[in-house]
């Protein structure tokens, strides 16, 4: 075999083994904390890799022992956030941040057993956000919001996710832009209300 047809061997090799993220792959250390107590007081366990936080399970509910509420990371940054509400091991909320700045940018809302959200806040680009819910739980949305902010908007206004249902509960009216309403749940939007309406 040619000396050039080995240096393309080789560097064949190398960048499948980029692609499948063997680079990653390095000697490693995963610790596991089993008496993690979180900055809000929870207690439960973190899994660090080479000392950076990966994966935290928290009971943030009832102080009972049962983990209710899971963050994961991504060097070092919050990515997202699941609770189950119910302790019935199914997520009734997720959450996902934004790692530049830490801000929720998307909310998920599950209402039932489906495991599609029903309830959904999200930040689309710029300052443009959507908020959808499917309120009689029959797969359509019948209820569509758009609103203006900051992608910090919802960390901004301190929101918690646990409790949320109408957004318009939170923002000031100035952000308010467009409700869409399907009051009969035919899948067509009949009312649409600009504000100040909305
Ligand atoms: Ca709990
Ligand atoms: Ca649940
Ligand atoms: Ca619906
Ligand atoms: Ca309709």
């Amino acid at each position: 075999m040619n000396r050039l047809r080995w240096i393309g061997l080789a560097a064949a090799g190398l960048f499948i083994c980029g692609c499948l993220g063997f680079h990653d792959y390095g000697p490693h250390v995963i610790n596991l904390d089993e008496n993690y107590l979180s900055p809000e007081g929870w207690q439960g366990r973190q899994i660090l890799r080479d000392g950076v936080p990966t994966q935290e399970e928290l009971d943030s509910r009832g102080s009972d022992g049962r983990i209710d509420l899971w963050r994961y990371y991504q060097d070092g940054k919050k990515t997202r956030e699941m609770y189950d509400l119910n302790d019935d091991d199914l997520i009734d909320v997720a959450c996902y941040f934004d790692t530049s700045n830490g801000s929720m940018i998307l909310f998920e809302r599950y209402l039932d057993s489906d495991r599609k959200p029903d309830l959904t806040i999200k930040h689309l680009f710029m300052n443009r956000w959507r908020q959808e819910w499917d309120r009689n739980g029959d797969g359509k949305v019948d209820f569509d919001f758009s609103f203006r902010g900051p992608s910090t908007v919802l960390t901004d206004f301190d929101v918690d996710p646990t409790t949320l249902m109408d957004i318009r509960d939170l923002l000031p009216k100035g952000l308010w832009r467009l409700l869409k309403l399907d009051e009969d749940h035919d899948g067509v939007f009949e009312t649409e209300l600009p504000y100040p309406n909305a």
